[in-house]
């Protein structure tokens, strides 16, 4: 029977990529009924049929995300534009805290440079830069960091997620000519209020690799983020040099005295919005109450 990569998912059915070429198919009722839903990134395997072709066997995942959903994910492309819409930090944090979690590979795309003078968007990075993650900064209207974006991509899996607006869509479209995806003004998006791309879709890389592209969204949910307020603190790389040096153990960092993070903020080595952001994630997951491991 054939195995194959789920590259798009419509309407209950699913387009995987097999030697034999694009099978369309639809899962089989088990699914349904074990509350298992196929996911763009699943290696499956299908049987052909003279009148309806069938998803029988999901492989094991080597991680999931369920915003967007996408499954053996090796790298986040987080997409963010310089400004129209103004970047949201704490998105960022939250998006960061999700690719550490999942072991995923991380760039940080910062897009539409073209709209701003260049130190003014670094020095809002800047911090991001000192933590230790990659940041690309690229334009589709002037051809900046194309380029660079392609040298991350190659071999891997990798997902563009971000807000509705940040140009996912048209920075895939630099990649490869063949690259169709719908792109649509800001404007629009809102008046109609929703996104220009519906599907999460992957695309094969001439140099090697997945690409998907997914829908952009404004706000990630703690309930799709699954991380616990215990593990938080290691998520954010640029506390663990301080991490086991406080002067209580299992110190939370929000208000025990003698908090060797809070410490490193007051002396700059950390930076104070995104010890902020921290502060804040962990209050709010910790009063939802729930253990995610
Ligand atoms: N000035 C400028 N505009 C850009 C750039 N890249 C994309 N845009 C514009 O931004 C708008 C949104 O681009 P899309 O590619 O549709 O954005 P998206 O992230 O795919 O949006 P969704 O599919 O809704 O999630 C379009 O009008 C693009 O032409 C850029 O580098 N500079
Ligand atoms: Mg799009
Ligand atoms: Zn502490």
């Amino acid at each position: 029977m054939p195995q194959g990569l789920i590259i798009k998912g419509i309407g209950g059915f699913y387009y995987v990529k097999t030697e034999e070429g694009i099978v369309e198919c639809r899962a089989r009722g088990k699914f349904r009924n074990e509350n298992i839903t196929p996911l763009v990134g699943d290696m499956v395997t299908v049987s052909i049929h003279n009148n309806s072709n069938s998803l029988d066997k999901i492989h094991e995942r080597k991680n999931q995300l369920i915003r967007p959903p996408v499954a053996n994910v090796d790298q986040l492309i987080i997409v963010f534009a310089a400004v129209k819409p103004e970047p949201n930090l704490e998105l960022l944090d939250k998006f960061l805290i999700v690719a550490e979690l999942n072991n995923m590979d991380i760039a940080i795309c910062i897009n539409k440079i073209d709209l701003i003078e260049a130190p003014l968007i670094e020095g809002m990075f800047a911090p991001y830069k000192e933590a230790g993650f990659n940041i690309i900064y690229t334009s589709t209207k002037k051809d900046i960091g194309i380029e660079d974006l392609k040298l991350y991509l190659k071999d891997k899996v990798s997902v563009f997620s971000g807000p509705s607006g940040v140009g996912k869509s048209s920075l895939l479209n630099k990649l490869h000519p063949s690259f169709n995806m719908e792109t649509g003004e800001i404007s629009k998006k809102i008046e109609r209020g929703k996104q220009t791309t519906r599907h999460t879709q992957l695309l094969e890389l001439h140099e090697g690799g997945y690409v998907a592209d997914t829908p952009g969204f404004s706000s990630l949910e703690y309930e799709a983020m699954k991380v616990d307020y215990e593990e938080l603190d290691y998520l954010f790389p640029e506390f663990r040099d301080f991490l086991g040096q406080c002067k209580f153990t299992g110190c939370s960092h929000t208000k025990e005295p003698g908090c060797a993070v809070k410490n490193a903020v007051e002396e700059k080595q950390v930076n104070k919005r995104r010890y902020e952001s921290y502060v804040r994630m962990y209050d709010d997951i910790k009063k939802l109450g729930r253990n995610y491991r």
